[in-house]
């Protein structure tokens, strides 16, 4: 029988792209984002391939999440795979000039909306001793850098929660992976600059960037391996990429 895969953020990016290379081997699912005309897209996209089920919501908020899901009849409840991808950087800035409400962004969605999907998901999956969560984490989870400051705290609460999942998972015989990903060219900047792309554009010059393909698939490779392997934890690069500072460009 064919999996079902949940992926948040699935609209764009890095979510989509893991859509794209779920429905390539033949997995059914639900793709969740904000943006309704978008989730349309991708699902006419991809319906040819498998069967795409959407769902519109804004992972910060707690009740639109439970309201999405109470609306999931029973047969898709199933959910092999989870792909807490949502989220975003708004900001980067000194801390003492950071924007509160770009720290409530940022805190609300990469980790309270991650907690809140994975709140109603983990059930089903304990009930069915079965499924495989994917955390899309980021190396500025596993190293602060200047200006990161909010941002980084974001994803190392995402590194924490993967570990802390895999833990209390354990004795469900439930897979947790946490992916972090260093440079990779999607929205994100734009949306981290606030639209300004010549400030965006300017973070992948001179080097050649991690593609959203690039990470998604690594996540097909994740999702795939035999049931009793779990690739704990990834961490990727673009070959310019060292580490959270260190990145050569050309000259
Ligand atoms: C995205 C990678 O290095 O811009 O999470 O924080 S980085």
């Amino acid at each position: 029988m064919s999996k079902i895969a949940l992926i948040t953020g699935a609209t764009s990016g890095i979510g989509k792209a893991t859509a794209e290379a779920f429905a390539d081997l033949g997995i059914n699912l639900i793709l969740c984002g904000r943006r309704l005309d978008r989730l349309y897209e991708v699902q006419e996209a991809l319906s040819n391939k498998v069967e795409v089920n959407i769902l519109a919501f804004d992972v910060r908020n707690r009740s639109e999440v439970e309201k999405a899901f109470n609306t999931l009849p029973e047969e898709l409840r199933v959910i092999d795979i989870l792909v807490n991808n949502a989220g975003n950087a708004h900001g980067l800035n000194p801390i003492q000039d950071g924007n509160p409400d770009d720290w409530d962004a940022m805190i609300d969605g990469n980790v309270k909306g991650l907690l809140y999907v994975s709140k109603v998901i983990m059930p089903w999956m304990i009930s069915r001793r079965k499924g495989h969560i994917v955390n899309i984490s980021s190396i500025a989870g596993k190293a602060t850098y200047p200006n990161g400051n909010v941002y980084c705290a974001s994803k190392a609460a995402v590194e924490a929660i993967s570990e802390g999942m895999r833990l209390d998972l354990n004795p469900h015989g439930i897979k947790v992976t946490n992916i972090a990903p260093g440079a990779v060219e999607t929205e994100f900047s734009l949306i981290r600059f606030k639209g300004d792309d010549k400030r965006a554009e300017a973070v992948y010059n001179g080097f050649v960037p991690l593609t959203p393909q690039d990470v998604a698939e690594t996540i097909a490779f994740v999702v795939t391996r035999p049931a009793h392997v779990v690739l704990a934890d990834i961490t990727l690069f673009p070959l310019a990429q060292a580490s959270a500072t260190v990145l050569r460009r050309d000259a």
